[in-house]
C-alpha cells in the first residue's frame, strides 16, 4: 500500500523533462452528450471566452462511409475544453456557442485560423468533406461547405461558407481591410478545383471571386490554399503537382510557379487501388526515387527568422515505387509504401524556388494529414511539428509530435521525444503543442483518434532542447594522394551539438591498417606504400563519443612524384 502512495507521489510532483509528467485530462464527449462521435479528427488551440489564454476546439466524427456515395454527412460532435485559472479543463460549448450539441457538418481534414469578420477576435475555418477524405465511384456526393468558427460579441457561431466541394485544405490572406479572406475552393465543370475566396462584409461572407486572381487546376488530392503569415501573399496547389505563388501588387496580383513536379501518366502500366478499382498509374520522380500518384497535400508557411530563409513547405503524398519501376507492370496499392515528404521552397524578396532540404534527418513513413510551423522553444528560430499518427500507423512512440527545431545554421535537427509524456498505448495517438497557459512554455496535447480516451494537456516546465550526441558521420568530399600518403577533405553535418574535438581516418589495403588523426579537415594518413590501393574511412569525435564510419573511398592509390612536390603538398602550398 505504501508502495503504492509512493510511486502516486513520483508521478504526480516529478518534473524533469519539458513536460509535467501528471496530465491534466479533458472531459468525453461521450460523458457530455450522444453523438455518435467514434473518432478524433482535430484539436484546435483558440481563446475561445476572451480571457487572453486559449482554449482547445476539438473535432470528433464517425467514418461509416460504404466506400461508394456518402449519402449523409457523418456523424460530428464539436467540443469546447476551456482553460481555467488553475489549468484545468471544463465544457464550454453552452457558454461559448449556446448550445450543448454542435456540429460541423462532416469530416473535418485541416484548418486555418485568422480574423475573418474584423473584430479583433480570432476565428477558425474548417476544411469539412461529408466522409473520411477517399471518394470511389462519385467523389462529388462527398462534397459540402465549409465551415466558420466566428466571434461574434463575446461568444462564437458556426458559419457554412461556398459551394459544396470535398474539403481537404483551406487558407487565409489578409485583405486591405485589415483582417483575413477565407480561401476555400470550388470543382470547376471540367473536373478540376479553383479557388473561391470570401470576404466578411455587412454581416455575412460574400463571394470575393473577383478580388482574386483566377487560379484554376489546383490539385483535387490536396486543395492547398495558405497564406503567407502577416501579409498578402498566398500560395495555392498547381496542376502540376506543386506550388504557385501569388504576390499582391498595389493593384493586381504577380503569380509565379514556385515548384512543380513531372507527372507522367503510363498508360501502359495497371494500378489496382485499395478497393480493387484500376487507378490511374502517374509518375513523378523526386530526390532520384519514383512515386506513384504524388501530389501536394499540405502546407505551411515558414517564416524567415534570424537572417536564415523562409520557405513554403508542402507535404508531398505519393506511393514509393523505388529507384526504377515498370512500365507494363501490375501493381496494386497495398503493395506500395506510402509516403508523406516535406519539400522546401525557399521565398526571398526577389521571388521562390525549389530549395535542398534543410531536414538534417528525414522521416518519409511517418503518417499525418497536418504539421505546422511554429518557434517551439524561443530561440526565434522558427521550428517544425509534425502531428503524425502513432501506434495504429506506425510503431507506438508515445503520441508526441514529430518534432524538427532549427539551427542556427538554418538546419533543422530531430529532437528526440521519447522522454516525453506518452498517450495511452492503444489505437492512434496524436500531439500538439500550444501554450494554453500563457506562460511562454510550450505544453503538450496528447489525443487519441479514439475518442473514449480522454484528452490530455501536459504542461510545460521547461523549454524543449536539444542534447548533445555522437556527431553525424563525416563525408569524404574530395581527396589526393602523394608519396606514400592519402589526403582527405571532408565535412560532417552535424557536430552533435558540441564542437568536434578530432577526426580519425583509416586507409586500408585489406590486410593492413594505417590511421591518421587531425583536429581538422584535411587529414593525412601516411606511411602506405605507393602503388597500392588504399580504401579509406573518417570518424568524428566530440566530448559526447565518436560517430560511425563515413563512408569508405573507392580505392585510392598513392604514388611518388616524378616532379618537385607531392601533389598533396602542391595543394597545400595553394591554400
Ligand atoms: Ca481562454
Ligand atoms: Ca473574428
Ligand atoms: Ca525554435
Ligand atoms: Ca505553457
Amino acid at each position: 500500500m505504501s508502495a503504492l502512495v509512493w510511486l502516486n507521489a513520483i508521478q504526480e510532483f516529478a518534473v524533469a523533462g519539458p513536460f509535467q509528467t501528471a496530465p491534466v485530462t479533458a472531459p468525453l464527449v461521450s460523458d457530455y452528450y450522444d453523438s455518435g462521435a467514434c473518432f478524433s479528427s482535430l484539436v484546435v488551440p483558440i481563446d475561445l471566452n476572451s480571457d487572453g489564454k486559449k482554449d482547445l476546439l476539438a473535432h470528433y466524427w464517425c467514418n461509416d462511409w460504404n466506400g461508394e456515395v456518402a449519402p449523409l454527412p457523418t456523424v460530428d460532435a464539436l467540443m469546447v475544453y476551456l482553460v481555467n485559472e488553475d489549468g484545468s479543463l471544463s465544457v464550454g460549448n453552452h457558454s461559448v456557442f449556446g448550445s450543448d450539441a454542435l456540429s460541423l457538418g462532416g469530416a473535418t481534414r485541416n484548418y486555418v485560423k485568422g480574423d475573418f469578420n474584423g473584430d479583433g477576435i480570432e476565428d477558425v475555418a474548417f476544411a469539412v468533406n461529408w466522409e473520411d477524405g477517399r471518394p470511389q465511384s462519385d467523389g462529388a456526393s462527398w462534397d459540402t461547405e465549409q465551415t466558420v468558427i466566428l466571434s461574434n460579441g463575446g461568444s462564437f457561431g458556426i458559419v457554412r461558407v461556398g459551394d459544396p466541394v470535398w474539403g481537404h485544405g483551406i487558407g487565409a490572406t489578409r485583405n486591405e481591410l485589415g483582417y483575413e479572406d477565407v480561401l476555400s475552393a470550388r470543382r470547376n465543370p471540367w473536373g478540376g478545383i479553383n479557388l473561391f475566396p470570401f470576404r466578411w462584409r455587412d454581416g455575412a461572407f460574400e463571394d470575393a471571386l473577383a478580388l482574386y486572381p483566377d487560379v484554376t487546376g489546383m490539385t483535387v488530392g490536396g486543395v492547398v490554399t495558405q497564406g503567407m503569415q502577416g501579409g498578402a501573399d498566398y500560395y495555392t496547389s498547381s496542376d502540376s503537382g506543386g506550388i504557385n505563388y501569388h504576390q499582391r501588387l498595389s493593384n493586381s496580383w504577380l503569380s509565379s510557379e514556385l515548384g512543380g513536379i513531372d507527372k507522367k501518366h503510363i498508360e501502359t502500366a495497371t494500378y489496382i487501388t485499395w478497393n480493387g478499382d484500376a487507378g490511374n498509374f502517374v509518375v513523378s520522380e523526386l530526390d532520384g526515387s519514383y512515386y506513384l500518384n504524388l501530389d501536394i497535400t499540405d502546407s505551411c508557411y515558414l517564416q524567415a527568422s534570424s537572417g536564415l530563409p523562409g520557405y513554403v513547405v508542402g507535404k508531398f503524398t505519393g506511393r514509393l515505387l523505388g529507384k526504377d519501376y515498370d512500365s507494363h507492370g501490375t501493381y496494386y496499392e497495398g503493395d506500395l509504401p506510402l509516403i508523406n515528404k516535406l519539400v522546401f521552397f525557399e521565398v526571398t524578396e526577389l521571388g521562390a524556388s525549389t530549395s535542398e532540404t534543410p531536414l538534417l534527418e528525414e522521416f518519409v513513413k511517418d503518417f499525418f494529414n497536418f504539421f505546422s510551423c511554429r518557434d517551439l522553444n524561443g530561440d526565434g528560430l522558427v521550428d517544425i511539428a509534425v502531428h503524425d499518427q502513432t501506434g495504429q500507423w506506425r510503431p507506438y512512440s508515445g503520441g508526441a509530435p514529430r518534432t524538427y527545431l532549427r539551427l542556427p545554421s538554418g538546419k533543422f535537427k530531430h529532437l528526440s521525444t521519447d522522454d516525453f509524456p506518452k498517450g495511452i498505448e492503444q489505437g492512434s495517438q496524436i500531439g500538439i503543442y500550444a501554450d494554453l497557459n500563457s506562460d511562454g512554455l510550450e505544453d503538450l496535447i496528447l489525443y487519441n483518434t479514439d475518442p473514449q480516451i480522454a484528452l490530455r494537456v501536459h504542461y510545460g516546465n521547461a523549454h524543449m532542447e536539444l542534447g548533445v550526441e555522437n556527431p553525424f558521420p563525416p563525408e569524404i568530399i574530395s581527396y589526393d594522394y602523394g608519396d606514400r600518403a592519402i589526403i582527405l577533405f571532408l565535412t560532417v553535418e552535424y557536430d552533435g551539438g558540441t564542437d568536434i574535438t578530432g577526426y580519425e581516418a583509416i586507409c586500408t589495403d585489406g590486410t593492413n591498417t594505417f590511421t591518421g588523426t587531425s583536429t581538422s579537415s584535411p587529414i593525412t594518413v601516411s606511411g602506405l606504400t605507393n602503388d597500392v590501393a588504399y580504401t579509406c574511412t573518417v570518424t568524428a569525435t566530440n566530448s559526447v563519443g565518436t560517430s560511425s564510419a563515413s563512408a569508405a573511398t573507392d580505392p585510392i592509390t598513392p604514388e611518388e612524384a616524378s616532379t618537385g612536390l607531392p601533389i598533396w603538398l602542391l595543394y597545400q602550398a595553394t591554400q
